[in-house]
């Protein structure tokens, strides 16, 4: 059975750049709906009980047809959000030297990859997420992904992601997806994604 994470901070910590009520609403509904209905479907194969989120998200061929979807979209909002509200913090935190410096080698600054992430997630079509991810080579990436879709699928290490679908930022923000980015970039938890980067180089 998966639980819902507890978040390390008030839902009213990260204000005024995220709002309490969206934070409430967005982790004790919306994560807590996507964490139901991932034990309800693998409460039809017991036999996947022991798999992590991780085993069940990267080799989805392994998962029986019959929850298969169900897995994908639900594991995927279970997995994605449980990311999510650790790479924020109320703290004032920065990247790492050796973030900083394989940010800046890959993207040619700390503004230009800046300006590529909330673009990419400024523009990723219906919902979705955006994310920062190293590839099986250990390269930088940055792209979106579609609903609860998650790099793991593709085979890549998630280090940083936003969630754009309008549940994270409708009620304080409306129809202002590029305003809720800017604001979100004032609140990443710039010590967990080093600290993600340290654990995930080959
Ligand atoms: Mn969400």
């Amino acid at each position: 059975m998966f639980k819902l994470p507890e978040l390390s901070y008030k839902y009213d910590s990260l204000e005024p750049f995220i709002d309490a009520a969206t934070m409430e609403i967005h982790h004790s509904k919306h994560h807590q709906t996507y964490t139901n209905n991932l034990n309800d479907a693998l409460s039809k194969h017991p036999e996947l009980e022991e798999k992590t989120i991780e085993e069940l998200l990267s080799s989805q061929s392994n998962i029986p047809e019959d929850i298969r979807v169900a897995v994908v979209n639900n594991g995927g909002g279970f997995y994605n959000h449980s990311l999510f509200w650790t790479y924020m913090t109320p703290e004032k935190t920065r990247p790492s030297e050796k973030l900083e410096k394989k940010l800046i080698d890959t993207f040619g600054s700390m503004e230009s990859f800046k300006e590529l992430l909330i673009k990419t997630a400024a523009t990723r079509f219906g919902s979705g997420w955006a994310w920062l991810v190293l590839d099986k080579t250990d390269n930088l990436k940055v792209y979106s992904t579609a609903n609860q879709d998650s790099p793991l699928q593709m085979g890549d290490r998630p280090l940083l992601n936003v969630d754009v679908w309008e549940h994270a930022y409708y009620l304080k923000y409306q129809n202002r997806r590029p305003e809720y980015l800017q604001n979100w970039w004032s609140v990443i938890n710039w010590a967990t994604v080093s600290e993600t980067l340290d654990k995930s180089l080959l």
